[in-house]
């Protein structure tokens, strides 16, 4: 017979916090928002940290490379999707390394013998204003001078004038020489108020780029998520279907960690595929498990030994009807204070700690907090960051309100049979499991977290926690009735316009 659990699957929505002491010494600025990545070990108690403990998930309608250069610049890492080909999320991937804060490969450079005319073209393709003369055009060739859209006028000079004509020549710019320290260099522009600094290398080629508008950037993002090249870090999503051929080339592109998209990881075949790249690629490689929602579930996956984070959550998700269609899920927060509970066992046991991510169904800032207090070391998002500026769709007006598009990985336009289909000789989804939706604009990713990060971060002054681990520990959590629920809203007043969150169903 069928073993039947005594606990009803029950959702975030469902509980509250107690407030403990908070602290005259406390301040909100102060309050550490990192989340391990890498499991911690004994051995190796430091590894890949995220400053703020947000993910985005592996779908094609939000981990794109604007939005993973957003929120990197944020603290926190997208996870490239992975229903795509290998080369076009290889290509992302690079992109997102590619925007590296200090020191950039020059993306629009030109040769001296060219006319104004091809100057403005890449102008207005490129969007710089800068830009870099080299023998034979390229981002390596030998530095010659600058042209910007100071050193001519569209409309009064002659256009098929040539760059060399009107460039400033390599005899008047300030540069620096490869092997400068980006301190260095910043200094430079500022003692000789340039805006750009070329690098070169001994010889004179053309090597690097350094901005002012970057050092600005930078001074204005403390928390940017940066590997040990000043790169922006990114994740990227693998399947347990060609895993052996993806994997090796994002670690060519530079991904910092990756992770499985699958709907159901406790699985023999995401065991194997564990077991080939921990192989092929060793314990340095940050690897994401699951999903998972019990404490079964969780010792398959952390048992082997080989995986950093376990992202908990199946059916939850807001374009998710996996439940609806074939019975299987669990309430996300008794999947993840199950796995939670079993995680500090593993750890009493083992001396092995492994970060939980909650994955999806998160549907207001509180529910962030309430996955954060249960234990979960970070989350993961769909539908938060498919509502912002930087997700990769186009936005579209419905009825004079913005929109756009949000669709599941489980529907027939994204076509993620890898995600779904484990074991089945099929190459393609016989049933839908998510579903093709419309989402509001509400603005861009900074400025969505930042009314996040502040509930969530007042929410830990309310409970005397300086960072997460603190908060964890310190959550007392009381489960309410659905009179407290209604309660907590707003009672025998009228509302004349909405609060500004990103849920809907406030
Ligand atoms: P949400 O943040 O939009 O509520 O949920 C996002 C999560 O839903 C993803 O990270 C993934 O785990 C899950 N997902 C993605 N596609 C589907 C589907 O089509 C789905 N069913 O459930």
């Amino acid at each position: 017979m069928a073993r039947m659990l005594e606990d009803t699957s029950r959702t975030f929505a469902e509980y509250l916090l107690i407030p403990r002491l908070t602290r005259r010494d406390q301040r909100i600025d102060q309050i550490d928002l990192s989340a391990p990545l890498s499991r911690i070990t004994p051995e190796k108690p430091l590894g890949l940290s995220i400053n703020i403990p947000v993910v985005s998930a592996c779908m094609q309608a939000v981990s794109g490379t604007d939005l993973a250069i957003a929120l990197a610049r944020q603290g926190g890492l997208s996870m490239i999707f992975c229903s795509q080909s290998i080369e076009s999320q290889v290509a992302m991937v690079q992109k997102v390394k590619a925007h590296k804060a200090g020191f950039v490969t020059s993306g629009a450079n030109i040769k001296p013998d060219a006319p104004l005319q091809a100057v403005l073209s890449l102008m207005n393709e490129s969007g710089h204003s800068t830009i870099p003369v080299t023998d034979d055009g390229t981002s390596e060739g030998m530095f010659l001078g600058l042209i910007t859209d100071q050193d001519f006028w569209e409309f009064e000079d002659d256009l098929t004038n040539l760059v060399s004509e009107h460039m400033t020549p390599k005899s008047e710019v300030i540069f620096g020489t490869e092997g400068i320290s980006l301190r260095e260099a910043n200094r430079l522009l500022h003692k000789n108020k340039k805006d750009c600094l070329p690098i070169l290398t001994q010889t004179g080629e053309l090597a690097a780029l350094v901005f002012k508008k970057d050092y600005v950037d930078h001074q204005k993002h403390p928390l940017e998520l940066l590997d040990d090249g000043k790169r922006l870090r990114v994740g990227a999503a693998i399947n347990t279907h060609d895993y052996r051929e993806r994997v090796p080339a994002l670690i060519d592109a530079g991904v910092d960690a990756v992770c499985f998209d699958s709907s159901d990881g406790f699985t023999e075949f995401q065991m194997d595929g564990l077991v080939w790249i921990r192989d092929h690629y060793g314990p340095e490689l940050v690897i994401g498990g699951g999903n998972v929602v019990s404490a079964e579930g969780f010792d398959y996956l952390a048992s082997s030994g080989l995986v950093d984070f376990i992202k908990v959550g199946i059916g939850g998700g807001s374009i998710c009807i996996t439940r609806e269609q074939k019975g299987v899920g669990r309430g996300q927060a008794s999947a993840l204070l199950e796995v939670v509970a079993r995680r500090d066992a593993y750890f009493e046991e083992t001396g092995i700690y492994i970060p939980i991510c909650s994955d999806g169904g998160l549907s207001n800032d509180t529910q962030i907090v309430m996955a954060l207090a249960m234990g979960a070391d970070f989350v993961m998002m769909g539908r938060y960051f498919a509502m912002t500026e930087e997700s990769p769709t186009s936005k579209v007006s419905i009825n004079g309100q913005m929109y756009k598009p949000y669709w599941g990985e489980g529907t027939a336009r994204a076509q993620n049979w890898q995600r779904y289909s484990e074991g089945m000789s099929s190459r393609k989804m016989v049933f839908e499991e998510g579903v093709d939706a419309f989402v509001p604009l509400v603005g861009s990713v900074s400025e969505v977290l930042e009314t996040t990060l502040h509930k969530l971060k007042s929410t830990m002054m309310n409970l005397g926690s300086d960072d997460l681990a603190q908060f964890r520990d310190q959550a007392v959590i009381t489960q309410v009735s659905e009179q407290s629920i209604v309660e907590a809203g707003t009672a025998n007043v009228f509302k004349f316009g909405r609060n500004r969150d990103f849920d809907e169903s406030d």
